[in-house]
């Protein structure tokens, strides 16, 4: 069984990975409007992503008998300035979500949930994957000061990208 206070910090993590999957969304409209087809398709997988890492906590917390809370989603921005802007602020984005993830292991604790601990353990090192992934499209956006034929080649690398449920795997 979950404590009470477990229980409400697992629902605040879904409403967050919820605001991902909006925020990624958002993200690949904007792209899409920008004519960066490659770049649009990255971020529609990532809020596929988002939403399985919202749907895996959803099912924990009826697998430990809780009670799971869906609520609002916050509006999240529309707008942004190219795709090195766009993966600055993922990345910014992502180091926030590594915090949060963070901070419910420190609930895990400190409530002495050890299932619950290791079942974020699989978030903490999800975190790691997702941090540096997007830490080196950044990289190579920046070599190529994201313009031109270099720009055009890394939209076209970032179209490759599909959807792999990894909670599944
Ligand atoms: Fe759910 O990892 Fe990104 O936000």
């Amino acid at each position: 069984m979950l404590t009470k206070r477990m229980e409400k910090e697992l629902n605040k993590q879904i409403n967050a990975e919820y605001w991902s999957a909006y925020f990624y969304l958002s993200m690949s409209a904007y792209l899409g409007s920008e004519g960066l087809a490659g770049g649009a398709n990255w971020m529609r997988v990532q809020y596929q992503e988002e939403i399985s890492h919202a749907l895996k906590f959803f099912d924990y917390i009826v697998e430990r008998g809780g009670r799971v809370n869906l609520m609002p989603i916050l509006e999240v921005p529309k707008a942004w300035n190219g795709l090195i802007n766009i993966f600055e602020e993922t990345l910014k984005h992502e180091q926030k979500v590594t915090g949060l993830i963070y901070n419910l292991m420190d609930v895990a604790i400190e409530e002495k949930d050890h299932a619950a601990k290791s079942f974020l353990q699989w978030y903490v090192d999800e975190q790691v994957e997702e941090e540096s992934g997007v830490q080196t499209i950044l990289d190579q956006l920046k070599m190529v000061e994201g313009k031109g034929h270099g720009l055009f080649l890394i939209d076209k690398d970032l179209g490759l990208r599909v959807f792999v449920d990894s909670t599944k795997v």
